[in-house]
């Protein structure tokens, strides 16, 4: 299996983030890239590609299909214009956050705030810092996705189970379409969807979130369309907190394509997640209109996770693997969390050799 990666992606580090209540090391960390790719060096499964740099398509309309022009540019030139008002140079935090209550009263220009306002109107909490280069490590992860995305567009071989692994970091399901959240800033997989939808002749793509996390911005970026099937399962009640629930299934046109399999915290077993997934697969199969899978690969599932609540073992993973394979579509992983750094690289491996039947 190819996996594109690029040294880019490593740049973003901020110092901290805000744990319940408590500055911590940055947990999302450039370390996580190099524990991932040493494990798939590992197994002769793997050849690791570099994601080229000069991407044919325009990579800026690529996001833009997905993201607010005044998003982007916020990410892009917040960190010069925060600094430039003696923020701190670390990183771009947020101080207030526009709370729905406060926009009721006519809507100020973004573009005129105070660089101490931006961050309160474009990211939803305080695991987001923007560092000097984190725009261009947000960049550099969706080059990795489009370059994956790309390849299994043109280079299948016809096998039904074929895939392609983007280790993507920054990861993205959390952010919306201008809305940066959960250590993500562009949202790679949903920017993946859009480019097979628009340049490989693509009818309808199924993304399965098997992150811990819910992804609320996957959600709302194709809440209202047809042409992207979003099937994810996640921890009941954990963060984002806000969504999630099964009752979310789309809106207008895009009803019945967005499913939600919550799952309970603390009694989530091996047995129970793979069971839950088959069911996510027979969604995704009952549309036999989709052409591509796109997987948000998370594997904070597992039980030694430290900020999640499941109970996954590692033997978990290749069933995992197996069962996305069993789905029979070209498919594309990519990166989004796992934070248990020593079974890290051997996790996400586990998954990628179940789906080549490997094991
Ligand atoms: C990103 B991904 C919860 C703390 C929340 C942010 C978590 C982002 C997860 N106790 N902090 O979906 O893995
Ligand atoms: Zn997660």
């Amino acid at each position: 299996m190819r996996v594109y990666w690029h040294s880019d992606s490593l740049l973003h580090d901020p110092p901290h983030e805000i744990l319940s209540g408590r500055l911590v090391t940055y947990l999302e960390s450039p370390d996580r890239v190099k524990a991932i790719e040493g494990a798939l060096e590992q197994s002769d499964a793997f050849e690791v590609i570099a994601a080229e740099t000069d991407w044919p398509e325009d990579i800026k309309d690529c996001i833009l299909a997905v993201h607010s022009k005044e998003y982007v540019e916020y990410l892009e030139n917040i960190y010069s214009e925060w600094t430039a008002i003696g923020g701190d140079k670390s990183a771009v935090f947020p101080e207030t956050f526009q709370h729905r209550s406060m926009q009721s009263f006519g809507s100020r220009n973004t573009n005129s705030m105070s660089p101490l306002a931006k961050p309160g109107v474009y990211c939803f909490d305080l695991s987001c810092p923007i560092t000097s280069h984190t725009y261009r490590a947000a960049i550099a992860s969706v080059r990795i996705t489009l370059s994956a995305a790309r390849y299994l567009a043109t280079a299948r071989n016809g096998s039904p189970h074929f895939g392609v692994f983007a280790l993507a970091r920054p990861p993205g399901h959390h952010t919306q379409d201008a809305l940066c959240g959960g250590y993500c800033f562009l949202n790679n997989a949903a920017i993946a969807a859009k480019y097979l939808l628009e340049h490989h002749g693509s009818k309808c793509i199924a993304i399965l979130d098997i992150d811990y996390h819910h992804g609320n911005g996957t959600q709302q970026i194709f809440y209202h369309n047809p042409q992207v099937l979003y099937v994810s399962l996640h921890a009941d009640g954990d963060y984002p907190y806000f969504t999630g629930s099964s009752e979310e299934r789309g809106s207008g046109p895009g009803l019945g394509y967005n499913h939600n399999l919550p799952l309970p915290r603390q009694r989530t077993t091996d047995d129970l997640y793979c069971d839950t997934l088959r069911k996510a697969a027979d969604i995704i199969q009952d549309h036999a209109e989709v052409d591509y899978l796109v997987v948000s690969l998370g594997v904070d599932t597992y039980s030694e996770d430290p900020i999640c609540d499941f109970l996954l073992t590692q033997a978990c993973y290749p069933r995992v693997g197996e069962i996305v394979k069993s789905i029979e579509k070209p498919t594309l992983f990519v990166m989004e969390g796992g934070y248990h750094m020593e079974t890290l690289g051997e996790n996400v491996r586990g998954v990628l050799l179940g789906f080549e039947g490997r094991r």
